[in-house]
C-alpha cells in the first residue's frame, strides 16, 4: 500500500480510531500527512464545468425532453472528475482543506466564455457557494453544498446537504430551470489505506416542464458487482411513465435500455471515459490574486505538503487559521458580523420551492433555501 512501515500504519490505524469518535464534522480532523489534498475544498465546484461542452450543449436542445437528456448527460459527465479523479491521480482520495469564511475560488475557460465564482458561505458547519455561467449560451447553475458525515466501522458515510438550481434561458425568452440533488458518497477502503469514493442511493434532476431523471447509484458486491453503476430513469414527473432508461458507468460507458423511446435501445448515450472530455478550470497567477482567493492563501500550506515540508505547512496552516479567528474576535468586538462579498442568501427561492415539492420531498439547507450570485453591495 502508500506506506507499509509499522509506524505509519499505528499511526494510520490510530487515525482511523479517532474517526470512529468524530460526529458529523470531518474537516476539523488532523489527518496523517500523507492524505493532505494540496489544495481546498472550495476548488471542488469547478468539476461542474469540467465537461463544458457538454454544459454549452445543453441550450442546443429543442425540446423539453431533449434537453432533460442533455442536462443528464452533462451531469454524469462530471462524476467521475468529482468523486474519482484524485484517487485515479495518486492513488487515493485525498483531505482538502477546510476552507475559511469568505474563501473565493475564481476561475475560467475557453478566456471567459464559461465563468466560475466560488465563496465559502459558512465556516461551522463548512458551506460552499457556487456559481457557473455561459453567459453566451444563456445556461448558468446556482448551487451550495455541505456534507454531513458519520463513521462506521468500514466506512465513512458522507451525505450531501445541498443542491443545484441550473438555468437555461430558451429563444422565446422564458427561462427553464432544473433542480439538481446531489448523491450520497461512501468512502471505502479505509483499513488498506487508500480510501476512495462510491456513490450510493439516489439523485434527481427535476425539470421546470415536469420532466425528471431518477439516478440510482451502486457499488462493486451488490446489484452488479460492478463499481461506479448507475441506472437512470427519465419519466414524466417522478414516478410517471417511463420515456428513457440509461444503465452503465458514470466512469466509462453509458448505454440506452429497456423501455427507452424511439428504439434507442443499445445505443450509447455516454462515454466518460473519454479523454478531453473534461478539461481542468484556469485560474489567474497566484501573483495576480486577491487577498480572499483560495490558491494564493493557502500558497504556504499547498507548497509545504507538495515538497513534504510537513512542519512548515502546518505552521503555515496555523498562521491562517489564527488569524481567522482573530478576524472573528475582531467582528464580534465591533459588534459586526461578517458580511459575504459575492453570494447573497435567498430565504425563499420560489422557482426553487417549487421543483423541491415537485420531487416530493425536500433538500433544505438551513434558514436559506438559494445563495444567488451578484451581491449588489460588494
Ligand atoms: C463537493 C465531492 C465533495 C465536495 C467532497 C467527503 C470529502 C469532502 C467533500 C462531496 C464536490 O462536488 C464533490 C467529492 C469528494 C468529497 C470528499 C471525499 C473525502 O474523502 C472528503 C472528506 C472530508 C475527507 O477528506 C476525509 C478523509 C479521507 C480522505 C480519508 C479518511
Amino acid at each position: 500500500c502508500c506506506d507499509c512501515s509499522d509506524r505509519n500504519r499505528r499511526r494510520w490505524t490510530s487515525f482511523l480510531k479517532s474517526l470512529a469518535g468524530a460526529t458529523g464534522d470531518l474537516s476539523s480532523l488532523t489527518a496523517p500527512s500523507w492524505i493532505l489534498a494540496p489544495f481546498s475544498l472550495t476548488e471542488f465546484p469547478s468539476y461542474w464545468g469540467e465537461p463544458k461542452e457538454m454544459f454549452a450543449a445543453i441550450a442546443d436542445g429543442k425540446t423539453p425532453e431533449e434537453r432533460q437528456l442533455l442536462v443528464t448527460r452533462w451531469f454524469l459527465s462530471t462524476l467521475s472528475g468529482q468523486f474519482t479523479r484524485r484517487e485515479k491521480e495518486t492513488g487515493s482520495e485525498k483531505k482538502p482543506f477546510n476552507p475559511f469564511l469568505g474563501e473565493q475560488f475564481l476561475g475560467s475557460w475557453d478566456g471567459g466564455d464559461l465563468v466560475l465564482n466560488v465563496e465559502q458561505v459558512s465556516h461551522h458547519p463548512p458551506i460552499t457557494a457556487y456559481s457557473l455561467e455561459n453567459k453566451k449560451k444563456g445556461i448558468s447553475l446556482e448551487g451550495n453544498c455541505a456534507q454531513k458525515t458519520s463513521f462506521s466501522a468500514r466506512m465513512i458515510s458522507v451525505k450531501q446537504v445541498g443542491h443545484g438550481l441550473l438555468r437555461v434561458k430558451l429563444a422565446d425568452g422564458s427561462t427553464e430551470t432544473y433542480l439538481i440533488t446531489l448523491p450520497k458518497l461512501k468512502i471505502e477502503g479505509l483499513w488498506t489505506g487508500k480510501p476512495y469514493v462510491e456513490l450510493t442511493e439516489t439523485s434527481y434532476i427535476q425539470g421546470s416542464h415536469g420532466l425528471t431523471s431518477t439516478i440510482k447509484y451502486s457499488g462493486a458486491g451488490w446489484v452488479s458487482g460492478t463499481s461506479h453503476t448507475h441506472t437512470t430513469t427519465i419519466t414524466s414527473g417522478p414516478g410517471g411513465p417511463t420515456l428513457y432508461t440509461l444503465t452503465g458507468t458514470w466512469t466509462g460507458e453509458t448505454k440506452f435500455h429497456k423501455p427507452s423511446k424511439d428504439g434507442k435501445e443499445g445505443h450509447v448515450f455516454l462515454d466518460a471515459s473519454v479523454d478531453g472530455m473534461r478539461e481542468k478550470v484556469t485560474v489567474r497567477p497566484i501573483e495576480e490574486q486577491g487577498e480572499h482567493e483560495s490558491r494564493r492563501a493557502w500558497k504556504a500550506v499547498a507548497e509545504g505538503i507538495l515538497s513534504g515540508d510537513y512542519d512548515a505547512a502546518s505552521q503555515a496552516k496555523s498562521a491562517l487559521e489564527n488569524a481567522e479567528r482573530q478576524r472573528r474576535r475582531d467582528e464580534q468586538a465591533a459588534g459586526k458580523t461578517f458580511e459575504l462579498r459575492l453570494f447573497d442568501k435567498v430565504p425563499n427561492d420560489p422557482e426553487y420551492k417549487r421543483l423541491a415539492h415537485a420531487l416530493k420531498f425536500k433538500v433544505r439547507l438551513g434558514p436559506w433555501s438559494a445563495l444567488s450570485f451578484g451581491r449588489t453591495s460588494r
